[in-house]
């Protein structure tokens, strides 16, 4: 089949979506002449079913983009400057091994430090060969932190594992509760069950800090402070407790704690609540009546609101909301934050850990980067950037600038375009898009697994990241098997995982055959009965936080940069909460270099209340400058009373600008979360000012 779709001029062919979204699309690629001319949804997949977003209806301009990097490429400007000239993939290859091996020499291999994401979410890609190449290097280990770590954590600690509510039986719900997720632009196709829902008589809810695409589509779309979600979630356990909303039965069977909780929910009384949140104590009672005393409810937990200092602590707290009413037990009923438990592979097959010479090896957390890069003790003195940006993704990018323009750093990134990273690179390297290559794909929503087998040659002389990991490890002089496997021999290792028993069936013969193949779901009609919590139980209360010194209940604990201050308030110096979350068409920061996704967004743009607006003197469309001791980021001022006074929004990851700084992350913290030292990008604070007025 593989040389068949390449060859093949004309037809459509299958594919996925390779994009860090949860939705992860059946697609259809349609060649004409050779190129793929139009991607469309597949209609066969049973969840996206045919239907995809436009930025990957767009996805063939991107592959095709004229400023994609074809060649490898030697760095002849300053650090950012962007001038480089072509070398060929052999100069490229001896260059970087002789500094590796020059830098271990010297350093120790802990000073080589890959960086890495879900650019591509190709397992191969990203948790594969990279994997194997940098255990065997002895590179130091990134922590992969940035995305949803303190709400994954938040999660475990109350059910286990990283699985919750399936999606298609949510249509059974008759309340879904949206908190803090966009899901309109972020996870479209749950829009789609929760309308199928809706027809069937139920109540969207949207708990969020402003009125984004999702909340405008909700039945009931309420405004908080950001940052104060447990309180709301704790204050509606409250109520429940209070007036017998709770099955008893449900929490003295399958939950541990629950008389603690009954306890200590006493004191987050609806005043109470209130004055933390913003949220009315009449608007706090009427949400617990309408989810305590649905027969059937679903919270769909998104990713913005864990992007706090207490991300954590605010996931956990909602994520024992479903228990108190024994939802669980209801079809469609319960909560979900994300799936990717249900489809864990062999990753010790995969990554290789085994083959590191040094097990004692420095972890450093992505978050960190500008930080970690100005360390002087034990100094990274190369990084290795794929499958991320982080000039403009990781936190507090000033910092991370500075670290990566130092010109003792020896810097390599491979990528499909030349980012705002790439631009401070030593050496770029051209990568292929996803349709280029063999790799597998699975969702951390839905329960399919998916195959992707090239479509189109590589272009240019992009390498995918399993050959270029594998070029460089045998460069390297690294003899093991591992380097010279085959995608279908890694793919096959990684589903051989009795482990984990939903993966029971899912092979690379029935992968190749359907297209689709579901996970054998079966252990979920006993999940209850085996939850890996310390217990065994639905952990109201966890003796394992406790110990770990944070609150064993859920609980509301105040942002360490963020509300209290905003509230305190005026005559603070920096009275606004400034939320940074992705936009509507693009991913993370991918697509903010393809004009097509920029015209739609227009430009960066700050979303301002009214009142604050006022304040400053502000008027609609006016260029702000929007700072704090971090930096500044250089936007257009939308007046608009979406949020509460005291936000203010930015949606979009865009690169640097000519002439024009906007990257959102500029203002934003690297302090890590409460729990699984995760991002923090929202909790921060600002001010703004008029541009022309600045200094
Ligand atoms: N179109 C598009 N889709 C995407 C992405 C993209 O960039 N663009 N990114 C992908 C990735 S990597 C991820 S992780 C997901 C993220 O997608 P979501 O889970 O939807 O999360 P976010 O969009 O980060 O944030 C969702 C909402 O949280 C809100 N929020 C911020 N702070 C708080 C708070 O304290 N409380 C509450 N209640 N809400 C708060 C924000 O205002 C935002 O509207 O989407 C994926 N899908
Ligand atoms: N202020 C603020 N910052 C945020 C967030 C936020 O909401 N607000 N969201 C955070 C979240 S949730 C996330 S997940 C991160 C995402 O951060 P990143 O994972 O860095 O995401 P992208 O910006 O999409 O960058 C991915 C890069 O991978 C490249 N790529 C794609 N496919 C391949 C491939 O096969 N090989 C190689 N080598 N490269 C490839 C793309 O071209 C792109 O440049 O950003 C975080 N940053
Ligand atoms: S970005 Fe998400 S919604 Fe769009 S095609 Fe990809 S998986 Fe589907
Ligand atoms: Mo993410």
């Amino acid at each position: 089949m593989t040389q068949d779709m390449i060859q093949q001029e004309n037809g459509i062919f299958p594919g996925v979506c390779p994009l860090d979204c949860p939705d992860t699309c059946g697609l259809l690629l349609h060649k004409e002449n050779g190129k793929i001319v139009k991607v469309t949804g597949d209609p066969d997949h049973p969840v996206t079913q045919g239907a995809i977003c436009n930025k990957v209806r767009n996805m063939a301009h991107r592959v095709y983009h004229p400023e994609r990097v074809l060649y490898p490429m030697r760095r002849v400007g300053a650090k950012g400057e962007g001038a480089f000239e072509r070398i060929s993939w052999d100069e490229a290859v001896q260059e970087i091994t002789a500094r590796y091996k020059g830098l271990i020499e010297e350093h120790g291999s802990e000073s080589i430090l890959p960086y890495s994401f879900y650019g591509n979410m190709g397992i191969l890609s990203v948790d594969g060969m990279d994997r194997r190449f940098f255990n065997r290097l002895g590179a130091s280990r990134l922590k992969q932190s940035i995305c949803n770590s303190a709400g994954s954590e938040g999660w475990k600690s109350v059910m286990g594992f990283n699985g919750g509510t399936v999606p298609e039986v949510t249509v059974l719900a008759d309340v879904i509760i949206v908190w803090g997720g966009n899901i309109v632009s972020t996870n479209m196709h749950q829009v789609v069950l929760a309308e199928k829902a809706r027809k069937s008589g139920a109540k969207v809810i949207v708990i969020d800090v402003h009125k984004n695409q999702t909340g405008q589509w909700a039945d009931w779309f309420i405004p908080l402070f950001p940052g104060t979600d447990a309180a709301l979630a704790v204050g509606i356990m409250h109520i429940m407790f209070r007036d017998g909303m709770v099955n008893e039965e449900f929490l003295q069977h399958y939950t541990l704690g629950y008389e603690e909780l009954r306890e200590h929910v006493r004191t987050y009384t609806p005043a109470y609540v209130s004055s933390i949140t913003g949220v009315s104590a009449e608007d706090i009672e009427k949400l617990a009546e309408l989810y305590g005393r649905a027969q059937v409810s679903y919270i769909h937990i998104g990713n913005g609101l864990q992007h706090h200092d207490n991300g954590g602590l605010t996931v956990r707290s909602i994520a024992a909301l479903p228990a108190l009413t024994g939802q669980w037990l209801k079809r469609g009923g319960g909560a979900s934050k994300s799936n990717g438990g249900y489809n864990s592979m062999d990753s010790d097959a995969l990554e290789r850990p085994d083959l590191r010479p040094n097990p004692e090896a420095r972890t450093i957390n992505m978050n960190r980067i500008g930080e970690a890069l100005a360390m002087t003790e034990h100094p990274i003195k190369s990084v290795f950037v794929y499958c991320s940006n982080p000039l403009v993704v990781a936190p507090d990018t000033e910092r991370v600038r500075e670290g990566f323009a130092r010109e003792d750093l020896f810097t390599v990134v491979h990528d499909l375009f030349m980012t705002d990273t790439a631009k401070y690179a030593d050496i770029v390297l051209p990568a292929t898009s996803s349709f280029e290559n063999t790799d597998l794909f699975s969702s951390y929503w839905h329960q399919y697994i998916q195959l992707q087998e090239p479509v189109i040659p590589a272009l240019g002389e992009s390498k995918s990241n399993v050959e270029l990991f594998s070029l460089l490890g045998r460069a390297m002089g690294f003899n093991e098997p591992a380097f010279y496997e085959t995608e279908e021999e890694m793919i096959a290792r990684a589903l051989d995982y009795p482990d984990n028993p939903y993966l029971n069936g899912v092979t690379l013969d029935k992968l190749k055959a359907h297209r689709h193949v579901k996970l054998d779901m079966t252990p979920l009609e006993t999940y209850l009965d085996r939850l890996p919590t310390p217990s065994g139980r639905i952990e109201l209360y966890s003796a394992q936080l406790e110990a770990a010194g944070l609150p064993p209940l859920p609980t509301y604990v105040p942002l360490k940069e963020g509300y209290d201050g905003v509230r305190r308030g005026r005559g603070h110096q920096y009275p606004l909460m400034f939320i940074s979350p992705p936009n509507h068409n693009f991913l993370n920061s991918t697509f903010a270099n393809v004009e097509k996704h920029q015209k739609l967004e227009k430009e960066p743009a700050l979303q301002i209340h009214p009142e604050d607006a006022a304040e400053r003197g502000l008027q609609d469309g006016d260029m702000v400058t929007v700072y704090n001791d971090r930096g500044t980021y250089e936007v257009r001022a939308k007046v608009t009373d979406k949020m509460l006074p005291g936000t203010v929004v930015s949606q979009g990851l865009w690169w640097e600008g000519e002439g024009r700084k906007q990257r959102a992350n500029a203002l934003t913290p690297d302090r890590l979360s409460d729990m699984g030292e995760g991002a923090t990008f929202f909790s921060t604070v600002v001010e703004v000012r008029a541009k022309e007025k600045g200094i």
